[in-house]
C-alpha cells in the first residue's frame, strides 16, 4: 500500500508545476456547476483532468472520485480509491490568493470512513508549491520544483501552544454554542483565515492552533465535504498529532452517505478541540 501511495504522490508532484502553470489562464468560470452545486472555473476542470490521467495510470488504484465529478469512476482493477479535491479554494484565483489540491487514498470502495484511509496529502501552490504527505503516523513536508518533491521537514508535528484560529462561514450563522467558544478563542490565539481550507489548515500545521468550517444555522452539516476535504486533512492533522471533530467526534469515525456529503470540520490542536466538543455538547 505504501509503495503505492508513494506513487501517487510521485505523480501528483509531476503535474503540479502544470496544472499551477495552467492557473493564469484558466481564472474564469467554465460555465458549469460542481456536483455540489458550486461555480466551475476552468482550472478545476483542468486539474480534475490533469489528476485523473495521472491517477488512473498507477497500478494498485481501482476508483477515482473527484469534486467536479458526480459519480465515483472505474479507473483500473486496483484495491485503491483516491478521492481528490483538484483545486480546493479555487475561488482564490480572483484575488490572487492560496489554493491547493487535497488527496485521500483509501483501501476500500467509496464512499468510505476515514478510518479506511491509508494515506492523505495536499498540495498548497502559496509563494513556492509545497506537498504534506501523511501515511500512517508519518506526517513530511516537501518543496516542489519542477515536478520532483524534496523532503523539507521530517515527521512533522503540530507545534505547541497553539497560535493561531481560522473559523470559516458567517458570524451570524454561528450557532450559539460555536460562538461561545469563538469568544473565547479570540482572546486567546490570532486571526488567519484565508478562504482555502488547504492554506488555512498548512497554517494550522505550521503555527498550531484550530481550523473551523463549523455546522451553521443556515447548513447544519456546514459547507466542507467529507471524501475528499474533511478525512485526508483530519487523517494529516490526527498523524502530526492533533485531533479532528465534526463536533461530536473524531471526522475519521464520521460515517458518510455519499461522496459529497457535507460535514463540520473541526481540526487542530487537541486540547481545543476538546474544549470546542465541550462548547458544542
Ligand atoms: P467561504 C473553498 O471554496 C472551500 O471549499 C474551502 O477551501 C474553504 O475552507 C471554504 O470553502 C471557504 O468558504 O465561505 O469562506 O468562502
Amino acid at each position: 500500500m505504501t509503495d503505492h501511495s508513494e506513487a501517487i504522490f510521485d505523480a501528483i508532484a509531476a503535474i503540479a508545476p502544470d496544472i499551477r502553470a495552467a492557473l493564469p489562464g484558466r481564472r474564469l468560470a467554465a460555465g458549469g456547476e460542481n456536483p455540489s452545486g458550486e461555480d466551475q472555473l476552468a482550472a478545476d476542470v483542468y486539474a480534475d483532468e490533469l489528476l485523473k490521467e495521472a491517477i488512473e495510470a498507477i497500478d494498485g488504484v481501482g476508483i477515482y472520485v473527484s469534486e467536479e465529478r458526480t459519480e465515483a469512476i472505474d479507473v483500473g482493477d486496483g484495491e485503491l480509491s483516491v478521492a481528490v479535491d483538484p483545486l480546493d479554494g479555487s475561488s482564490n484565483l480572483k484575488s490572487n490568493n492560496a489554493l491547493g489540491t487535497i488527496v485521500g487514498i483509501y483501501d476500500e470502495p467509496l464512499p468510505a470512513s476515514g478510518r479506511d484511509l491509508v494515506a492523505a496529502g495536499y498540495v498548497l501552490y502559496g509563494p513556492i508549491t509545497t506537498m504534506i504527505v501523511a501515511i500512517g503516523d508519518t506526517v513530511t513536508g516537501y518543496v516542489v520544483d519542477d515536478g520532483d518533491r524534496t523532503v523539507s521537514e521530517s515527521d512533522m508535528e503540530l507545534p505547541s501552544p497553539p497560535t493561531i484560529y481560522s473559523f470559516g462561514g458567517r458570524v451570524p450563522e454561528w450557532t450559539d454554542g460555536f460562538a461561545a467558544f469563538a469568544d473565547e478563542i479570540e482572546t486567546e490565539l490570532k486571526l488567519r483565515y484565508g478562504g482555502s481550507m488547504v492554506g488555512d489548515v498548512n497554517q494550522v500545521l505550521t503555527y498550531g492552533g484550530i481550523f473551523s468550517y463549523p455546522a451553521l444555522t443556515t447548513a447544519p452539516d456546514g459547507k466542507l465535504r467529507l471524501q475528499f476535504e474533511a478525512n485526508p486533512m483530519a487523517y494529516i492533522i490526527e498523524a502530526a498529532g492533533g485531533a479532528s471533530s465534526d463536533g461530536v467526534r473524531s471526522l475519521l469515525d464520521r460515517e458518510p452517505d455519499g461522496v459529497h456529503d457535507r460535514t463540520p470540520v473541526h481540526l487542530g490542536n487537541a486540547e481545543l478541540i476538546d474544549r470546542l466538543e465541550a462548547a458544542l455538547r
